[in-house]
């Protein structure tokens, strides 16, 4: 079995001395108990700090969001390639910040996987339904769009990750019950073997929205949960390392 996979969200928090000083404490704290992959996404100024002192680790790198293009006039923008220099192995595409905050459309978040995908990244496409469409029984049908119109026609032929994160969820401390869980990554596992067959099973699908040291086990026991995006708990070492500990 697959080992779940910890993701820390930094999102756009922290100095560059605190964000230093997170990484050296991931490091520093005992490992006991954790089998874990370990993976934390800070922003993009302070990618390269962190990157050197994780560099040689067990805990992975991870970008927030790339252009769609791979260079040249794009002003305030970064692009996949310079990525990997840094240390970047993976990267967040697609979240619902990004979606609401800067309009980011499905097929916007589909040109940035193949970007990322080219530069040699492994992509995390974060999909979720708002609210008022889970009030109104939308979940299913907005999750769905988002899957058809996000990945490319071959995202399961390379690594790649699906992030279901209701955006109720997120950074409000409500989290989504087991059974909501369950029957979301039951539905989105569905919809992977619909778009890509077989090799749409082993796609690994993370569970994000509030998860804290608290509720991690019962999150990561619900079965196609194949680990968490972590954001405002993936700010404090301990906690982050208290959700790893969690996961199976
Ligand atoms: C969801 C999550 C990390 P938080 O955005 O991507 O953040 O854990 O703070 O809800």
């Amino acid at each position: 079995m697959t080992r779940q996979l910890i993701a820390g969200n930094w999102k756009m928090n922290g100095t560059l001395a605190a964000a230093e000083a997170l990484a050296r404490a991931l490091l520093d704290a005992p490992r006991d108990g954790i089998g874990a992959e370990l993976l934390v996404c800070p922003p993009f100024v302070h990618l390269q700090a962190v990157g050197r002192i994780l560099n040689g680790s067990d805990v992975a790198l991870g970008a927030q969001d790339c252009s769609v293009a791979a260079g040249g006039a794009h002003t305030g923008d970064v692009a996949a390639p310079m990525l990997p220099e840094l240390g970047c192995t993976h990267i967040v595409l697609g979240h619902s910040e990004r979606r609401q905050n800067h309009h980011e459309l499905d097929e916007t978040v589909r040109e940035k996987v193949v970007a990322a995908r080219a530069a040699g990244l492994v992509p995390i496409v974060c999909v979720g339904e708002t609210e008022e469409q889970r009030a109104a029984g939308q979940q299913d049908d907005v999750v769905g769009w988002q899957l058809k119109g996000s990945l490319p026609n071959d995202f399961a032929d390379g690594p790649g990750v699906v992030a279901y994160e209701p955006v109720w969820a997120i950074g409000t401390g409500r989290t989504a019950t087991e059974d909501d869980v369950a029957a979301m990554h039951g539905f989105i596992r569905a919809e992977l073997v619909r778009q890509f067959g077989d090799k749409g099973a082993s796609v690994r699908i993370l569970y994000g929205g509030s998860v804290n040291a608290t509720n991690a086990a019962a999150l990561l026991g619900v079965p196609e949960v194949g680990g968490a995006l972590v954001g405002g708990a993936s700010l404090k070492p301990q906690d982050f390392l208290s959700i790893a500990r969690a996961a199976v």
